[in-house]
């Protein structure tokens, strides 16, 4: 194999890459980054791998999960702090049933950049390039919006960072104190059923505490109860811009993206001899690689041994995303491969990315589809003896009607109502917290 550096990619053919008109601006750009100091530390990432690592053993669970694409336009400490309320709940759910430790990873402060379909969207006649995410160019149809710029890539650099800052300041600076676990209801989910719920749970857990502050173990005393690691992760699709933030720690001399402290390789981008991988293989964070119907037992294992030669547990999580009536054909024949040959690995559900459709002129994703395939993710884990790690999500904590169905029934026709998204359809507030108690049931049966 050639020698690895942080740029030896751009000998490899690659997909999925931006028509940048101008070529010395784009350049100058990546330099001028190249200067900037690193969104995240090595150790943090070092620190995440260990989480996996036990998650790989099955004693963690992982939730990942956040917008499909963030936006510049919807930078906001409000939808900051909503999002990161949602996750909050979602995760005390899953660790009080599961008896768990959820390893927590946002799908945020980095996750910029979409894989398209098509190079061109056409309307009404018009051929302008696609929409690419907010750090290539913008969404509106026409030629200035469309046109890829490189300045973008500094203001999503500049957005990761502030975005960053303020999720640290909460999970570490007494936002996401378990002793505010009530707080973090958001006023529309109160009044619905997972609202009702979720506050029953909370009762149990704020006796909980009740309990053991009387023992002497409060949140003043006790870090754990008062302070949580949360990461980031995003897809590394536009390697100029990783290339930049790629850096040497000084600490072990290893190379690591500093973009995020987990990054993954989509679906489209992982042919083995292509850029996308030669990248990842050769950064020691957290990787992880989309799973999807085209993927053969062999070209899996062929990645593995690209992306994990030394079979480090934590360093690999594999995220499934088949499709809820595709999961029961695919999953078993490539989680028997891996276990044949040894490899450790995170499996993960994503059930997002299989299942969209089109309803009412809308691209949606009904719920009881999403559902289906974590039922189905965690049906054939158990049957092939396995640990169903985790789940990956795409969400928000706004309200948004985006993909159908869920307690509050949302009909093809109530899309319209509130229909946000840059990119793919988001579980909303509820849809999100329904879905977390749903996989705590399930991972109590299979603990059980
Ligand atoms: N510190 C533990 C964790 O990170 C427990 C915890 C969970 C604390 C959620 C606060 C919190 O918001 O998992």
């Amino acid at each position: 194999m050639t020698k690895w550096s942080p740029n030896s990619w751009r000998a490899k053919p690659i997909q999925q890459v931006p028509a940048y008109p101008d070529q010395a601006a784009l350049a100058e750009t990546e330099a001028r980054l190249a200067t900037f100091p690193p969104l995240v530390f090595a150790g943090e990432a070092r620190k995440l791998k260990k989480q996996l690592a036990s998650v790989a053993a099955g004693d963690a669970f992982l939730l990942q999960g956040g917008d499909c694409a963030e936006s510049f336009a919807e930078h906001g400490a409000d939808n900051i702090r909503d999002f990161f309320r949602v996750f909050l709940q979602m995760s005390v759910v899953l660790t009080f049933a599961g008896s768990q430790p959820v390893v927590k990873i946002g799908r945020i402060a980095g996750q910029f950049a979409k894989p398209r379909s098509s190079d061109n969207e056409v309307k009404d006649g018009v051929t302008l390039p696609s929409y690419r995410g907010d750090i290539i160019n913008g969404t509106a149809f026409d030629t200035a919006s469309r046109t890829p710029d490189p300045a973008r890539q500094e203001m999503a650099y500049r957005q990761s960072a502030a975005t960053l800052n303020l999720l640290r300041a909460f999970a570490q600076g007494g936002y996401a104190n378990l002793e505010n676990v009530h707080q973090w209801m958001l006023g529309f989910v109160a009044d619905s059923p997972q609202g009702e719920r979720y506050e029953a749970l909370a009762n149990r857990i704020t006796e909980t505490m009740d309990f053991m502050s009387a023992v002497g173990i409060t949140s003043e005393t006790n870090y754990a109860l008062r302070e949580t690691d949360f990461y980031t992760s995003h897809e590394a699709l536009l390697l100029g811009y990783e290339e930049a933030l790629t850096r040497v720690d000084s600490t072990s001399g290893d190379w690591y993206a500093t973009s995020g402290h987990m990054i993954w390789i989509g679906d489209r981008t992982r042919q083995p001899d292509h850029a996308h991988i030669e990248y990842c293989r050769g950064i020691k964070n957290p990787l992880g690689l989309k799973c999807g119907p085209s993927l053969t037992a062999d070209g899996l294992l062929e990645l593995i041994d690209l992306l994990n030669p030394e079979n480090e547990p934590g360093r690999l999580t594999l995220i499934a995303r088949f499709g809820a009536d595709k999961v029961g054909e695919h999953l078993p024949r490539l989680i028997r491969a891996v276990k044949k040959e040894g490899r450790n690995v995170v499996w993960s559900c994503d059930p997002m990315h299989g299942n969209t459709i089109t309803a009412a002129g809308y691209k949606t994703r009904p719920f009881d589809r999403i559902l289906r395939e974590v039922q189905s993710f965690f049906e054939v884990h158990r049957a092939e003896g396995t640990h169903p790690g985790g789940i990956h999500i795409e969400m928000t904590g706004n309200n948004v009607t985006e993909c159908t169905g869920g307690a509050r029934a949302i009909t093809a026709e109530e899309l319209q109502d509130r229909y946000h998204t840059h990119c793919d359809p988001r579980l909303n507030a509820d849809q999100a917290i329904e879905l977390a108690f749903l996989v705590s049931e399930l991972l109590k049966k299979n603990s059980g």
